[in-house]
């Protein structure tokens, strides 16, 4: 019995050596979980499903093969790909949530989110977030040739990766200010996610009842997998292969 969490795996056809460790872990451990989650950044950036990257399509192959298979798969979008559609989770064999979700996790109310949403002391990336989600914005985006898209995303990374240099690294985390109230206001004693790339696990009391965080890490050193069994939850690394 185990149900397994992944995110920030930042796919991109230049470290095929994470791509290689991704496929291992859906065609291996993964088949035996009880559901697998990914709280977003599966990939670098997304740009529509229309996209042709072969990538994307040997991915979906892969992710489709765990439903098939009998195991649930579950997606929630990333500051990276929050325009993956419904049809490539289709192909992907995905049921994508929306962020948050509140899950039973073996009898836990269990809150699962990328964790962008979080960092409330970014204000920017919070402006940038809003105005990222105006579905008329997205609508016209998604009709831009795909050149022009491609171009846009790569001059809002090169725009994010300058900005990110200024910022602290406080700015850059959650707050617990923010995590407390969603807690709160969701009834949920632990609360799973990823996007800051700094996998830990946070034990502390709210209204006298003692609850827990737990921040999923990224790929680019190692793979980074949240186990969850019935009373345990077990953060864990997986090698990447030597290509
Ligand atoms: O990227 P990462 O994870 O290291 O940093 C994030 C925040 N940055 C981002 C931007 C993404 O990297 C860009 C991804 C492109 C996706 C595909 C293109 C789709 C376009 C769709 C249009 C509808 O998320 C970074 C945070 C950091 O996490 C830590 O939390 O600090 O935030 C930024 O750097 C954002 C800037 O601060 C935003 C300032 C500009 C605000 C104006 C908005 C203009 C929007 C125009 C949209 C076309
Ligand atoms: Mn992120």
């Amino acid at each position: 019995m185990t149900t397994l969490f992944i995110s920030d795996i930042h796919l991109t056809a230049e470290r095929p050596d994470m791509t290689a460790a991704l496929l291992a872990f859906l065609q291996g451990e993964a088949r035996q979980a009880d559901a697998l989650y990914v709280l977003g950044d599966l990939f670098e950036f997304w740009i529509g499903d229309d996209d042709p990257n072969p990538l994307h399509q040997e991915l979906a192959e892969a992710f489709a093969a765990l439903p098939r298979a009998g195991v649930p798969l579950y997606f929630v979008h990333g500051n990276r790909d929050f325009l993956l559609g419904q049809a490539y989770a289709r192909r992907a064999g995905m049921t994508l949530l929306s962020d948050p979700t509140l899950i039973n996790l073996y009898g836990e109310r269990t809150l699962v989110m990328h964790g962008d949403s979080l960092c409330t002391l970014d204000a920017a990336y919070q402006r940038f977030r809003r105005i990222t989600g105006w579905p008329w914005l997205r609508w016209l985006f998604l009709r831009l040739p795909l050149t022009r898209r491609q171009r846009i995303a790569k001059k809002l990374r090169g725009n994010s990766q300058k900005e990110s240099a200024y910022k602290s690294q406080a700015i850059m985390d959650v707050t617990q200010d923010a995590v407390e109230a969603l807690m709160r206001e969701q009834g949920a004693t632990l609360l799973i996610h990823g996007h800051t790339h700094r996998p830990a696990t946070h034990d502390f009391t709210l209204d006298g009842q003692a609850v827990r965080r737990i921040v999923l890490g990224d790929w680019f050193e190692q793979g980074s997998v949240l186990v969850c069994r019935p009373g345990e939850a077990h953060l864990e690394r997986r090698p990447l292969p030597s290509l």
